[in-house]
């Protein structure tokens, strides 16, 4: 069963598909939601996809788009929101992301002997305290606050106990702000393993 809307290929807790969603969700766009198992991809999604990575998203017009950012650039797009290319996005998607994965799983990646891996994610963070004010762009959340916020959040998250004595106050505030808000709740809400035979997930606004 198909609907004609959008179709988003999804996981829960992936930072991408999450940045994906949280621009979704803020420019009220309907889609039809399709949770994936990544353990067990769809053939449906790798028909159309063959990178095999989530977020992807199918347009009506049979146009796809395979990159988190390309989704938010289209969400913000159609809702006539700024969108944001800078380099501290470039830092998140590069840097960032390879020492929170080497941080977040030790022992999975050869390189990291001699390495603190929370060390070179704090370089970076010490970037984003220094920039929150309280959001990234000022007063309002920003394409640039939510294409970066999941991945922090999952660097906060990695040994919390540690992360709630150290000093970033405007990041705590800020993941706080994010954690809490509606937008997130909604972005965050569970779905079944998608299945063609099964009723689709509409996200209706
Ligand atoms: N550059 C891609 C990265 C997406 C990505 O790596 N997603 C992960 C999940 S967080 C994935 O699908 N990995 C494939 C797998 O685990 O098989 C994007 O921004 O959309």
């Amino acid at each position: 069963m198909s609907s004609h809307l959008p179709i988003l290929y999804s996981f829960r807790r992936c930072p991408y598909a999450m940045r994906a969603r949280l621009a979704l969700y803020s420019s009220k766009i309907s889609h039809e939601h399709r949770e994936i198992n990544l353990k067990n991809k769809p053939l449906e999604m790798l028909a159309i996809s063959q990178k095999g990575t989530v977020p992807v998203m199918f347009l009506e017009n049979g146009d796809l788009l395979e990159e988190s950012l390309d989704i938010m650039k289209w969400a913000f797009k159609i809702s006539n929101l700024p969108t944001d290319d800078v380099q501290l996005i470039q830092e998140n998607d590069t840097t960032f992301k390879q020492a929170l994965d080497r941080y977040k799983y030790p022992g999975r990646y050869a390189e990291e002997i001699g390495i603190n891996y929370q060390e070179e994610c704090e370089y970076f963070l010490q970037k984003l305290e220094n920039q929150l004010s309280p959001f990234l762009r000022g007063n309002t959340i920003s394409f640039l606050d939510l294409a970066i916020f999941p991945f922090v959040r999952q660097f906060s998250m990695v040994n919390p106990d540690w992360f709630e004595i150290q000093p970033y106050p405007h990041i705590k505030v800020w993941l706080r702000s994010f954690i809490s808000s509606q937008l997130f709740e909604e972005v965050m809400q569970k779905f079944l393993f998608w299945t063609p035979e099964n009723k689709p997930s509409l996200v209706l606004f």
